[in-house]
């Protein structure tokens, strides 16, 4: 993409009702920009961000072997009047009055429909376990709508559900979903700790939310620093039960659970930090399947209610949590993987016809080998460009003038850490690849 051509409204100054880093830099960066209490539009660079990050948690799910659908943002209120929740939800939840005076509203989160969908298709034991997911945006009419993305009232979320025979398998399924938030988590770079939590308006026993450590996080949490022996980041391929059921064991929860009192881990061992809830899972056993009649014919004929548990990613949150937890004074500093483009290409010389030319050349050529590459061709000054490629937040830059063009070489930066260093023109393509 050529930055002449891009619709990215970048802001020198910071936005005065932006409160932390990740929603000043949105909007700076020219992620997004607000539409009203809780509603923003993606702009193009954004939604690159947010595809991508969707991409990795959709391969992890996939790879869990739970299987993509599309359910619908707008629900009947009935089945919600089955399960309970209609009342119970109160007025978070946006309702909706359709032209016959039927009750709808916009889907806060899908347990109901997929119950419903499940029990008027699946009938025996022989087909479990099932584990369906989406990723829909939801609405939530939030008290407070705060941080940008991070608190919004439309959002979008990766919500995933299972349906098991017993008990057993039901947390079979829970530890499989715990492993790919580990994974998904582990990819985009994060450090996301796993901590006990309640379970509230979707009910049930067990409940984890993951917890992206960041200095402005809405979340206290208390946890064992034992849990940083886990090298979280870097999580290897394979993660065998011993290491699941320690993570699960493990001291760690919110600061409204933790009782100084009685806690379990010594003083010294203790660590508090701030987190970003960026997922939470739910075994919640027949909460569900039982008021909603979702029985499957087992073994000896008999019906019983499946187990089920359901499990939410807020992808869109995530954008804004990679911020917070990855950003300097310049801007920000994206890992790879959720990085909108890999490499940013300067022109140093975009009034000189050779430079022009030699940039041009470079760009057609990694575009040609499939690398993501924004080029900035603009006909501005050198420190406009250097400011804009460190908002933004690219991982690499590579920054061509009329004078390394004479020695058939560019600088090649590092956004994160900074460093500079020579790169002859004819290795750059393969530098990325
Ligand atoms: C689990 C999936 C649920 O809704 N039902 C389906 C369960 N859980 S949850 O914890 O309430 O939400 C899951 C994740 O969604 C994100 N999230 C939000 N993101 C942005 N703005 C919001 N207002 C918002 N509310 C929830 C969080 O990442 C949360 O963990």
């Amino acid at each position: 993409m050529r930055l002449s051509q891009y619709f990215l409204p970048t802001l020198k100054e910071n936005p005065a009702e932006a409160k932390i880093a990740s929603h000043r830099l949105m909007l700076r960066a020219g992620l997004v920009r607000q539409t009203g209490s809780g509603l923003y539009i993606w702009l193009p660079l954004g939604l690159r961000v947010l595809k991508k990050i969707e991409n990795i948690v959709r391969e992890e799910q996939d790879r869990s072997g739970a299987q993509e659908i599309l359910m619908p943002t707008i629900q009947n209120a009935d089945l919600w009047k089955e399960s309970g929740r209609y009342e119970a939800y109160g007025k978070e939840m946006l309702r909706i009055t359709d032209r016959h005076g039927k009750e709808m509203l916009y889907g806060p989160t899908n347990e109901e429909m997929i119950t419903d969908l499940f029990r008027n298709n699946v009938q025996s034991y022989k087909d479990l376990p099932k584990n369906l997911y989406h990723i829909q945006w939801k609405f939530r009419d939030e008290v407070r709508p705060r941080y940008g993305v991070m608190r919004g009232r439309e959002f979008l979320m990766k919500d995933n559900y299972s349906f098991d025979i017993d008990k057993e398998a039901a947390k079979i399924s829970y530890d499989k979903m715990f492993v790919a938030y580990l994974k998904t988590f582990a990819r985009l770079g994060l450090v996301a700790i796993p901590v006990r939590a309640d379970t509230g308006a979707i009910g049930g026993e067990l409940s984890h939310e993951f917890q992206i450590l960041a200095a402005e996080g809405e979340s206290t949490i208390y946890y064992d620093k034992a849990i940083e022996s886990f090298d979280l980041k870097s999580l290897a391929e394979d993660i065998s039960p011993d290491i699941i059921q320690k993570l699960q064991s493990i001291y760690a929860v919110e600061e409204e659970k933790h009782d100084a009192d009685n806690c379990p881990v010594a003083k010294e061992n203790l660590r508090i930090a701030k987190g970003v809830e960026a997922g939470h899972i739910f075994n919640f056993g027949t909460k569900y399947s039982e008021v909603m009649n979702a029985k499957v014919s087992g073994s000896d004929g008999s019906m019983i209610a499946v187990e089920m548990g359901s499990y939410g990613i807020g992808v869109s949150r995530l954008v804004g949590a990679i911020i917070e937890a990855s950003n300097d004074e310049n801007g920000i500093i994206w890992p790879e993987a959720a990085a909108p483009y890999k490499v940013g290409l300067i022109n140093l010389g975009a009034k000189n016809e050779e430079c022009t030319e030699a940039c041009d050349a470079l760009y057609k050529k990694m575009q040609a080998a499939g690398i993501e590459v924004l080029y900035d061709d603009r006909k501005a000054g050198a420190g406009q460009k250097f400011a804009t490629m460190d908002l933004i937040g690219v991982p690499y830059q590579i920054i061509l003038g009329p004078r390394g063009l004479k020695n058939n070489s560019a600088e090649f930066k590092i956004r994160k850490t900074g460093e500079k260093t020579e790169i002859n023109l004819d290795e750059i393509v393969s530098k990325f690849i």
